[in-house]
C-alpha cells in the first residue's frame, strides 16, 4: 500500500484501522528464526526511539510522514525498551492509558557478509499489539493486522549496505468489532460533561489492553533456495515412534531438482533414523516418546529434526525440536500416548510488572518453576497466543498447552459479522502455522467465553472449529464456554462442535458470594449434566476467588485469603470424585493476579492469582500444590480405564 493511500485511510484514524480482512489461506511457512550453519539472526532487541501520536486525530504521523526520517527529527522521543508493553515504563498516566497510534524507530547496520547473491534477508517482528505498520529506510514494507503472533517479509533488496538502515513501525491498540479481542470506541459526545472530542476505549475482555512491540524484532538470513516450512506429525505403534514430516521448499528452484536429507537425532546427537525426500516417515524402535510432566523425571523428551537441502548450488538447513506423541479423545478421556492424561494446572497471563506483556526471560523461567513447584501438568494460554519462548519451555519440561487463539470477548452481535469470522479464520492460520509442531500443545481453543447463545454463533464457531480441524486434524479443538449458569436456562449454540467440553464457573464469588458450603453441591450438579447434554469428556478450566494478599480473616469473608483457600477446596472435593469419571482436567483461575481495566470491582488488577504478581504464593498457592501433588501420587495406583 502506498503513502497516499495510508495517509487517506487513516484520516479519522481511530474508527479506522482497516482489517482488510483478506479471507485468504496463508502460503508461507515461517519457521522461527534459528542460527544454523546456512542462517543468521540478528536480534534487534534493545531501545528503540518512541512517541506516541497525541494529536487530536492521532493521525499527525501519516500526516507528516514522520517514516521519512529519523522519528527524533519530527518531534521529541522517548527511550522505549524493544520489547516491552509502553504503558507502565513511564510516569505519564495518559500514555499509560494513550489509544491509538505510537510510532518507534531504530538504526542499524547489515553486515557485509549479507551482502551477497545467495542470501535472502527477513525482518521478523514476533508480535506487535495490535495493529502494525513497518517503514525500512522510510518505505513502507509491511503491516500486520493481530496483536500475538509473528509476522515477517523479505528486505533482502530494501537494505543499504556501508551506512545504517532505519526501521519505523507504527503500532495502534485501537479495539474494534473486528478486531480479536473486539472492543469499541465510545465518543462521549455530551459538551456539558466532556470536552469536544472525548473518547474511551471500551473494552470486552477482563484484561488491560497493553500494547507496544511485545516481542523481538529480528533480522535473519536464509539461502535463496530455502526451507519454507516443516509440518511434523508424530504416531506411535506399541515401542516404536514414528515421525511423518513434509517440507515446503521456498526460492527460485528453477526447474532443478531439491536434494533433502531429514535426520532424526537423539539427544545424544545420535542419528536415529534418516530419509531422503521431501515428505516421508521416520521410524524410531524403543523410542522416547514424550510425555507431560510428572515431578520425579523429564520425561517430555525432544528429538531434533535435522532437515538438509540443497538445490541448483544452493543448500539450507534448520534444525527442528520433536516430541514423539499422540493425542486422542474418548467420550471420557484424553489420551496422550493412548494413556489418560489428567490437566492438573493453570490459567495464566503473560503480564508482569513494568514491561506489561513484553517478552521477559526471567519471568518466564521463574513462572515455570512455580509451575513445577506447584506440580502443576498444564496451562492454557488464556487470552491469546503466548511468546515463543514460553511454548518452547512448555515442549522442554512437558508442560502441557491448551493454546488458545485471542478470540475473547466475542459477546456482541457485530462481533459474529462475516467480517469478524474472516479474521478469526485467519488468526487460527497463523497460530496453527506457528505452532503445529509442538508437542506440549495438545488443543486448540478458539474462543472465551464468546456469546454462543446467540443464533449467530452456530455459524460462526462451526466455521472456526471446522476451519481449525482441517489445518491440524490431529489435534483437539474447543472454546471455553461461560458455564457458572442455570444449565437449564443456557441456550447455547455452539459446544456441540467441540471435541472436549471446557467450562469456567465462579460458584461462592461471582454466584453466592461468601457461600462455600453450597459450592459443591451447584458444581457437581452443574458439572454431571453438561456430561449428560454432551457426552465428552470435560475440563474445569476456570474456577477461584479474589484475595489481597495478607488479608486474613477467620471466619473468612470474600477477599481474604482464607476465603479463597476455602473456596478452592470446596472445589477440589468435587474434582477428585468426577476425575474417576468424565473430568479431565481442572485448571485454577488464575496462576497469578494480572492488571485490568480500572473499575470498581477491580482491585488494581483481578486478585484471582494463587501468586501475586510479583510471583510470591499466597496461602492459596500451597493447597493447590498439596493438592496437585495428592493427585500425582494417587495417578499411579488409579486407574480410569
Ligand atoms: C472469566 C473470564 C476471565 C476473567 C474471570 C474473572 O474468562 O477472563 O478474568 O472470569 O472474572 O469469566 O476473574
Amino acid at each position: 500500500m502506498g503513502t497516499q493511500k495510508v495517509m487517506v485511510l487513516h484520516a479519522f484514524v481511530l474508527s479506522v484501522l482497516l482489517f482488510r480482512g483478506c479471507g485468504c489461506a496463508i502460503q508461507d511457512g515461517m519457521l522461527y528464526p534459528r542460527d544454523t550453519e546456512t542462517r543468521e539472526t540478528k536480534d534487534l532487541s534493545g531501545v528503540w526511539n518512541f512517541r506516541a501520536d497525541k494529536s487530536r486525530n492521532r493521525n499527525a504521523g501519516f500526516e507528516e510522514q514522520w517514516f521519512k526520517q529519523s522519528l527524533f527529527r519530527s518531534g521529541g522521543v522517548i527511550d522505549m525498551p524493544v520489547p516491552s508493553s509502553y504503558n507502565d515504563i513511564t510516569q505519564d498516566k495518559s500514555l499509560r492509558d494513550f489509544v491509538g497510534w505510537v510510532w518507534y524507530d531504530r538504526e542499524f547496520y547489515p553486515p557485509y557478509s549479507w551482502q551477497n547473491l545467495k542470501q535472502r534477508v527477513v525482518l521478523r517482528f514476533q508480535s506487535a499489539h495490535y495493529y502494525t505498520i513497518v517503514w525500512l529506510n522510510g518505505e513502507e514494507i509491511m503491516e500486520h493486522d493481530g496483536g500475538h503472533l509473528p509476522f515477517e517479509i523479505e528486505v533482502t533488496d530494501n537494505l543499504v549496505y556501508g551506512q545504517s538502515n532505519r526501521i519505523t513501525a507504527a503500532v495502534n491498540n485501537t479495539l474494534t468489532p473486528h478486531t480479536l479481542p473486539p472492543g469499541t470506541i465510545e465518543y462521549k459526545t455530551n459538551t456539558d460533561k466532556y470536552p469536544a472530542g472525548y473518547f474511551v476505549q471500551d473494552l470486552q475482555m477482563d484484561f488491560f489492553n497493553y500494547a507496544g512491540i511485545h516481542r523481538a524484532v529480528k533480522l535473519y538470513t536464509t539461502p535463496r533456495v530455502y526451507i519454507d516450512d516443516i509440518t511434523v506429525i508424530s504416531d506411535i505403534s506399541a515401542s516404536t515412534g514414528l515421525v511423518n514430516y513434509n517440507i515446503k521448499v521456498g526460492g527460485d528452484v528453477d526447474g532443478n531438482d531439491v536434494i533433502c536429507q531429514v535426520d532424526l537425532l537423539d539427544k545424544d546427537g545420535k542419528t536415529v533414523s534418516s530419509k531422503k525426500g521431501l515428505q516421508d516417515q521416520l521410524s524410531v524402535s524403543k523410542a522416547h516418546f514424550w510425555w507431560p510432566y510428572t515431578m520425579s523425571n523429564d520425561s517430555a523428551y525432544l528429538y531434533t529434526l535435522k532437515v538438509s537441502i540443497s538445490s541448483g548450488g544452493s543448500s539450507d538447513l534448520y534444525r527442528l525440536p520433536v516430541g514423539i506423541r499422540t493425542v486422542k479423545t474418548t467420550n471420557t478421556q484424553i489420551l496422550i500416548n493412548d494413556k489418560p492424561f489428567y490437566c492438573h494446572g493453570v490459567a495464566k497471563h503473560e503480564d508482569s510488572d513494568f514491561r506489561g506483556k513484553g517478552v521477559d526471560l526471567p519471568l518466564i523461567a521463574k513462572d515455570f518453576n512455580l509451575l513445577k513447584w506447584l506440580g502443576a501438568n498444564c496451562f492454557r494460554t488464556s487470552h491469546y497466543p503466548y511468546a515463543d519462548e514460553i511454548m518452547d519451555m512448555a515442549d522442554r519440561h512437558g508442560i502441557v498447552v491448551i493454546d488458545e487463539c485471542p478470540g475473547v470477548g466475542i459477546t456482541h452481535l457485530e462481533n459474529f459479522s462475516n467480517k469478524s469470522l474472516t479474521h478469526h479464520l485467519e488468526v487460527m492460520e497463523e497460530l496453527v502455522r506457528r505452532d503445529k509442531n509442538r508437542p506440549s500443545v495438545i488443543m486448540w481453543s478458539v474462543a472465551n467465553e464468546p456469546a454462543s447463545e446467540f443464533p449467530q454463533a452456530r455459524h460462526y464457531f462451526k466455521s472456526v472449529i471446522s476451519h481449525t480441524k482441517q489445518l491440524d486434524p490431529t489435534r483437539p479443538v474447543t472454546f471455553v464456554f461461560n458455564g457458572g449458569m442455570d444449565i437449564e436456562r443456557i441456550f447455547d449454540e455452539a459446544t456441540e462442535f467441540c471435541d472436549v467440553i471446557c467450562l469456567n464457573s465462579y460458584y461462592g464469588w461471582y454466584s453466592d458470594t461468601g457461600h462455600t458450603e453450597v459450592i459443591q453441591l451447584q458444581l457437581e450438579y452443574n458439572l454431571r449434566q453438561w456430561f449428560k447434554k454432551r457426552n465428552k469428556p470435560i475440563i474445569q478450566t476456570e474456577y477461584g476467588a479474589g484475595s489481597i494478599a495478607g488479608i486474613h480473616l477467620n471466619p473468612d469473608m470474600a477477599f481474604s485469603e482464607d476465603y479463597q483457600v476455602e473456596v478452592l477446596q470446596e472445589h477440589f472435593k468435587i474434582f477428585d470424585k468426577l476425575r474417576k469419571e468424565f473430568l479431565v482436567g481442572e485448571m485454577v483461575w488464575n496462576f497469578a493476579d494480572f492488571m485490568t481495566a480500572q473499575g470498581t470491582n477491580r482491585v488494581v488488577g483481578n486478585r484471582k492469582g494463587v501468586f501475586t504478581r510479583q510471583r510470591q504464593p499466597k496461602m492459596a498457592a500451597y493447597i493447590l500444590r498439596e493438592h496437585y501433588l495428592s493427585i500425582i501420587n494417587s495417578t499411579s495406583q488409579h486407574s480410569r480405564q
